[in-house]
């Protein structure tokens, strides 16, 4: 069970702590292989260090592109040393075992961040690290493999336990890490070219990412949680600037994301836009002719929910709009930008998270939706439709006023979760239903909240009158669409496409509205 540590080999582009791990395994007589720029900096530090080219007899070459791949590294890594056959290869072909194995890879996934040329992070790509690796780690019943820094320590502290040796159980450990970092970098190297390609690809797509925040817990205390990054760089939750406020959790993760993909579909030549959201679902989207007028219209939708929740916005945030922000209890705002005078705002305010993006993410980005059943996971294209023709069904066509609004609404209820139903009137939204099992359900509740907020405003009447009405799918029967009616709406817009469409037109045209059919369906669970 015991594995003796007498030879490693270490090859690292994260320099980070190379000395000092050479230093200590110097201490304990383990003799050291590295190869070019590890060696180097073994040596520099006056360790006596070994070359790889001397085990191979051959010199790194190829730009470095071959320099371990050879049998005199691949043996020491995979010969079973209980076994004579593998012990009498060895000696015939002069192959020392390799005990220890220290990689770490080409820095393909900051190549990818940072923007680079395609053939620079194609030079990125790691062959004989993960072939080390993986070699390695199937050899764990003998050999130990560290692929990250923060194992350095763990692995002095094992050979000080058991007297330069490590246990299986650690090697095993080791081992099961170094295969999610190869996977991990494969999935990442294909994630990046089906960027390249333009592609998202869902049925040829490796899904894995790389560790970027590990959260105090998940969707709730007794959940354990991590964030990981898919390497795609987009503008979004993933590559904002935290300027201030405690580290994001699962649940802000989510709900930014959200806010953010949302208030991205309204583009800032078209004006200032906001979302809020709580429960990944909005409840308040706005247009105004400021920023600061966009969130007072948001936040006017529902009053109550939007306490403790999450703001985005289409442009970067001001000072206006920062102060009446601040005048509630709010969990993250994020923003692509905010000035001196907003963050002076904030100051005041530590626990507001404040997130800054490059720029709004792209709906039309192509991407992945994951979700994990029992047993497996579901892949799926984002969704990125645009209905191709509307079709308006009824009698009546919808006034520009109507239009407009019903476009918004259109909008939001693909960021809505299913059955949606979104009432909006003058760029805003006034009634939002969303995650109800029956679509008739939805649309009472959307109307019922904005009963509640003309009573919290004083206003003299539901905003829903004059309203206009989306549903993210079909109406199945006129109950949905009668319900909108009776609340005051006066425009439809959802996809059609029931068995009974003619008697949903029919109940429409006789309640006087306008019906817009769009053909293509939001669902969102
Ligand atoms: O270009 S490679 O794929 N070819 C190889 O044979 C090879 N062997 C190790 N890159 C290879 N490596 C990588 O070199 C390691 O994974 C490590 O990231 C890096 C260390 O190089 P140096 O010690 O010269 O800084």
């Amino acid at each position: 069970d015991l594995s003796p540590v007498r030879r490693a080999l270490i090859s690292v582009s994260d320099k980070t702590g190379l000395v000092e791990l050479g230093q200590a395994l110097a201490a304990r007589g383990v003799e050291l292989l590295s190869t070019g720029g590890s060696a180097r900096a073994l040596r520099d530090a006056g360790l006596d260090v070994r070359d790889v080219a001397d085990v191979t007899g051959f010199p790194e070459m190829m730009d470095g592109r071959v320099k371990t791949l050879h049998p005199g590294v691949h043996g020491g890594l995979l010969a079973l040393r209980d076994n004579p056959e593998h012990r009498r290869a060895m000696e015939e072909h002069g192959i020392g075992g390799i005990d220890l194995l220290v990689v770490n890879l080409y820095p393909f996934e900051a190549t990818v961040a940072k923007g680079a040329a395609y053939d620079d992070c194609i030079e990125n790509i790691d062959i004989g690290g993960p072939a080390m690796i993986r070699a390695g780690a199937k050899n764990h019943g003998f050999v130990s493999v560290v692929v990250d820094v923060e194992d350095y320590d763990p692995l002095l502290a094992e050979l000080d336990a058991n007297d330069g040796a490590t246990t299986y159980a650690f090697r095993q450990k080791l081992a099961q890490t170094a295969y999610a970092r190869t996977a991990a970098y494969d999935a990442a190297v294909s994630t990046w070219m089906a960027g390249a390609l333009g592609e998202a690809q869902p049925r040829r797509r490796a899904v894995a990412g790389t560790l970027a925040l590990s959260m105090r817990y998940g969707e709730n205390p007794h959940q354990a949680a991590a964030f990981y990054t898919d390497g795609s760089n987009r503008p979004g939750v993933a590559t904002a600037q935290t300027h201030q406020g405690k580290p994001l959790s699962y649940n802000n993760i989510n709900d930014t994301d959200a806010a953010f993909e949302l208030v991205s579909e309204f583009r800032p030549e078209d004006g200032p836009a906001c979302a809020i959201i709580k429960h990944a679902n909005p409840c308040g989207v706005a247009r105004g002719a400021t920023l600061a007028e966009a969130y007072a219209k948001a936040y006017d939708c529902d009053r109550v929910s939007a306490f403790g929740g999450i703001v985005a916005l289409n442009m970067p945030l001001d000072a206006e709009t920062a102060e009446a922000i601040t005048q509630i209890f709010t969990e993250v705002v994020i923003a692509p930008g905010a000035d001196d005078a907003a963050r002076e705002v904030f100051a005041k305010k530590p626990n507001l998270r404040l997130l800054t993006t490059e720029d709004l993410a792209d709906p039309e980005t192509p991407g992945l939706i994951l979700k994990q059943v029992s047993g497996g996971f579901l892949v799926q294209d984002k969704d990125v439709g645009h209905p191709a023709d509307l079709k308006v069904v009824t009698k009546r066509q919808p006034s520009e006023e109507e239009m407009r609004d019903l476009m918004f609404a259109w909008t939001v209820a693909k960021h809505v979760k299913s059955n949606a139903i979104i009432y909006a009137r003058a760029d805003a939204t006034v009634g939002v239903g969303a995650g109800q099992m029956s679509r008739v359900d939805s649309t009472r509740i959307a109307a019922q909240k904005a009963v509640d907020m003309a009573g919290a405003l004083q206003m003299p009447e539901p905003p829903t009158r004059g309203s206009v009405v989306a549903s993210d799918a079909f109406f199945p029967f006129p109950d949905g669409l009668l319900t909108a009616a009776a609340a005051g709406a006066t425009a439809v817009i959802q996809p059609g496409g029931s068995m009974r469409d003619d008697k949903v037109i029919e109940a429409a045209d006789e309640a006087g509205l306008a019906m817009v059919f769009t053909g293509m369906r939001h669902f969102r669970h």
